[in-house]
């Protein structure tokens, strides 16, 4: 090689190097609320939940109002955001252990309970760049009826120096529920009357105080709001009292407890970061891993966790960067769990991991520049039985549309004319429908997505989607 070429080729690995190190590493703080509506924090509409500090956030940042999680349920939701990918690349569709309806017309495929050891994940990507990475809460991404399997898929197994909190539950189990004691790593000891969202933000802020002359990603994985529903008492109070003073679309003060203590949370994970200086350069990200449940306010989307409709994918979606993302804005694009992955590698100059595909898009120009996000279309697939019948659905541009896989029936809804999708137009507009399922057909090839097949042992008289129970949830409609 010429000496030239030499010198060239080493000045712009040199330059590559420099430009790299010259970039300020953000610290990124990622809040996931377990079962959020989209309704449930005051900046998406609802009154009755006090939430000044997430009202903050989005002051401070830009709040979308088409977020998605990518699944209705909890564990594929939380897969995708560490890894990028849809659950239905991933084989992670259905929350761990599901549901086994033995006896239902379709058969559910064999479907993963654990992250693929061969993924970078999340934390993993970012440790390449001298990341510290700490877990705090739920994970609920391994295997709960293998024993064997299970010390191979905690949280710092898949790149977390430290989990607190994570295990195969996908919500608090034991005597105290929420309240102490607690069976969980790193929370063995405490006092009566703790509360596990004080406790594992008190948690996350010690591990905050201990990172030095490192950017960090804090990942603060709320049990709240998922049930079993309980507050502290003096919450439990605040509310009682404000709902017998006033009319509010939602009635549970044990419930509208657990928002706030979130709030509270979320507040003094900020402070803490304001008390250390790093507030500017912190990206932070506020979102959930499926719709709410049945206390929950879904902001008059249709239905809730666990069904098709937007009632159960579509979540509060807020993120913070100082500097970079123009605070107080609102943007409609809609974007979805999966994006998390890339926006952070790109925010912390983090190379993708080779050969490894990504389903989601960096937000990144989005959010600096306003950049459309070259994507038209997002997907889910459901092969599983749950408040719904098994499904997949696509959304393009304003359009909706849903099959149903027992009988292949196909729902067409406008999103922007009909956000509550009350008006199924597929019969309206047949061309529109079938353009989309083609779409639709053609990702769940591209992803290998695993499809459902006749059950051998289908009883129309038994168990979820047969014949008997569908006509009791008709009547119960
Ligand atoms: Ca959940």
């Amino acid at each position: 090689m010429p000496i030239q070429s030499i010198i060239t080729n080493a000045l712009a690995i040199l330059g590559t190097a420099t430009i790299a190190l010259a970039e300020p590493k953000p610290n990124i703080i990622v809040f996931l609320v377990d079962d959020l509506g989209w309704g449930d924090m005051g900046c998406y509409g609802s009154t009755l939940h006090e939430t000044p500090n997430v009202d903050r956030l989005a002051k401070e940042g830009v709040r979308f109002t088409q977020g998605y999680a990518a699944c209705t349920v909890c564990s594929p939701s939380r897969a995708a955001i560490l890894t990028g990918q849809y659950p239905a690349r991933l084989h992670l569709t259905d929350w761990i252990a599901g549901h086994n309806h033995a006896k239902a017309k379709l058969k559910v495929p064999d479907w993963k309970m654990h992250l693929d050891h061969s993924l970078t994940t999340l934390p993993e990507a970012l440790k390449t760049r001298g990341y510290a990475t700490a877990f705090f809460g739920k994970w609920h991404l391994m295997p709960n009826r293998q024993k064997e399997l299970m010390p191979e898929h905690t949280p710092e197994k898949h790149g977390f120096d430290l989990n607190v909190g994570g295990r195969e539950w996908g919500q608090p189990k034991g005597k105290g529920k929420y309240f102490y004691p607690w069976e969980m790593p790193g929370l063995e000891q405490g006092r009566t009357g703790d509360f596990l969202t004080d406790r594992l933000t008190t948690e996350a802020n010690s591990w905050m105080d201990t990172v030095k002359g490192k950017p960090f990603l804090l990942y603060l994985s709320y049990y709240a709001v998922h049930g079993p529903i309980m507050t502290k008492p003096e919450l439990r109070t605040q509310y009682q009292a404000k709902l017998k003073a006033g009319d509010y679309p939602q009635k549970n003060a044990d419930y509208a407890g657990m928002i706030h203590s979130v709030d509270q949370s979320v507040g003094r994970v900020l402070a803490n970061l304001e008390k250390h200086g790093l507030s500017e350069n912190t990206l932070v990200i506020f979102t959930g891993d499926n719709g709410g449940d049945a206390e929950t306010s879904s902001g008059g989307l249709r239905k809730r966790k666990g069904y098709s409709y937007e009632g159960g994918i579509r979540e509060p979606f807020i993120i913070k960067w100082a500097g970079k993302a123009k605070p107080g804005t609102t943007n409609d694009t809609p974007v979805i769990g999966m994006d998390i992955y890339p926006t952070l590698l790109e925010a912390a100059g983090a190379v993708r991991p080779q050969g490894q595909a990504c389903d989601g898009i960096s937000l990144v120009s989005l959010l600096q520049k306003g950049t459309p996000l070259e994507r038209d279309s997002l997907y889910w697939h459901y092969p599983h039985y749950h408040r719904t019948r098994p499904y997949s659905a696509i959304r393009m541009g304003n359009w909706k549309l849903i099959r149903f896989h027992e009988e292949g029936n196909l729902e067409l809804y406008h999103l922007n004319k009909d956000p509550s999708e009350s008006s199924d137009l597929a019969a309206t507009f047949p061309e529109k429908a079938k353009s989309l399922a083609t779409q639709l057909d053609l990702w769940l090839k591209s992803v290998d997505a695993q499809q459902m097949t006749p059950n051998p042992g289908y009883d129309p008289n038994a168990g979820r989607g047969g014949k008997k129970n569908r006509q009791n949830r008709q009547k119960k409609k």
